[in-house]
C-alpha cells in the first residue's frame, strides 16, 4: 500500500513511518520540516493546512491511503487549534476524494472526550463527545469531519483515540493509558487494512492490565496489542497529582492548569 503519513517527522511518525515501511509498505512522509538524515522513502516538505500544498503532493503521488498525524500534541489558543487539527484533516480529506484515495487513518486523541468522568467507568466507542480542551474540541470537529466524508462520499476512515504514547509509562495515569511503540504500528496497520470499516473509532492503547478504556472497537478492526504498561509498573513513582489525574479520562489536560480564560488565550 503506498501510504502517505502526515507529520512524518513528530515522535509518533518517525515510529509508524519506520514501522510501516517495515511491513513493505511504501511510505510518503509529508511534514514541515525536512526529512531526518538517511529517511530511506519518498519526503514531501509542506503544511497540511495549506490546501494547495497538500493538492499538490496528491497529484503527485499515486496514493492508496493517509495516516494524518500532524498536528499540536498539545493546549493551544483555540484559532490555532482548529487549523492544525481540522483545516488539515479537512484539505487531506478534500484531496482524497479528488484523487479517489479511499481510507485515511487518523490520530485522534483522548482528550476528545477527556472531561468524562472516570467514575462513569470503562469508556466505549460510543461515549459522547467531551472534550477538556481546545485541543479535544478540535479533535472532535475533526472526527466529525471524517464521519461527515465517511457518509457523504463513502471514505473508509477510523479515528484512532491515542493514549499516552511513549517508550513507557512514565506516570500512575499512563499505567492505564499507555501505547507502546509496537503496539502503535499494529493499531495503525490494523487501521489501514480493516475491510470496509467506514467510520470507526477505537482507543489507542495498548493491552494495559489497568486500561481505562474498552478495547474491544480496536479488537472489531483487528488491532490485537501485545504490550501492558503493568510490566513497567514498579518503575513508576507516585506522585502529588495522581489522584486529580484520575479524576477525568484526560487527567492532566481537565486538570485547573490548563483552563484558560480567553478562546484565544
Ligand atoms: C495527547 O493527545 C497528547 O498529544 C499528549 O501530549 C498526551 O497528553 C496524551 O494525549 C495523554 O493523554 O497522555
Amino acid at each position: 500500500m503506498r501510504v502517505l503519513v502526515t507529520g512524518a517527522a513528530g515522535s509518533i511518525g518517525r515510529v509508524v513511518t519506520t514501522g510501516l515501511a517495515a511491513s513493505g509498505h511504501d511510505v510518503v512522509g509529508l511534514d514541515l520540516v525536512p526529512p531526518p538524515d538517511g529517511t530511506p522513502f519518498t519526503w514531501h516538505e509542506g503544511d497540511c493546512a495549506d490546501g494547495d500544498a497538500v493538492e499538490a503532493v496528491f497529484a503527485e503521488e499515486r496514493l492508496d491511503a493517509v495516516v494524518h498525524l500532524a498536528g499540536i500534541p498539545d493546549e493551544a489558543s483555540l484559532p490555532d487549534e482548529l487549523t492544525s487539527h481540522v483545516v488539515t484533516t479537512a484539505a487531506l480529506l478534500d484531496a482524497m476524494v479528488a484523487h479517489d484515495v479511499p481510507r485515511i487513518v487518523y490520530a485522534s486523541s483522548n482528550h476528545a472526550v477527556g472531561r468524562t468522568l472516570r467514575a462513569d467507568g470503562t469508556l466505549t466507542e460510543r461515549a459522547l463527545p467531551r472534550a477538556d480542551t481546545y485541543y479535544g474540541v478540535a479533535k472532535v470537529a475533526a472526527e466529525a469531519l471524517l464521519h461527515l466524508f465517511a457518509d457523504r462520499h463513502g471514505i473508509d476512515a477510523v479515528a484512532c483515540r491515542i493514549g499516552s504514547f511513549l517508550e513507557e509509562p512514565t506516570s500512575v495515569r499512563g499505567l492505564s493509558t499507555w501505547l507502546s511503540h509496537g503496539d502503535c504500528v499494529r493499531m495503525v496497520e490494523a487501521a489501514l487494512s480493516t475491510p470496509a470499516p467506514g467510520y470507526a473509532v477505537l482507543y489507542g492503547i495498548s493491552a494495559n492490565t489497568r486500561a481505562w478504556w474498552d478495547l474491544e472497537p480496536g479488537r472489531r478492526l483487528g488491532y490485537e496489542p501485545q504490550d501492558d504498561a503493568e510490566a513497567y509498573a514498579d518503575r513508576v513513582e507516585p506522585g502529588p497529582q495522581d489522584d486529580a489525574e484520575a479524576a477525568f479520562v484526560g487527567g492532566p489536560f481537565a486538570t485547573a492548569q490548563f483552563h484558560r480564560p480567553a478562546l484565544g488565550a
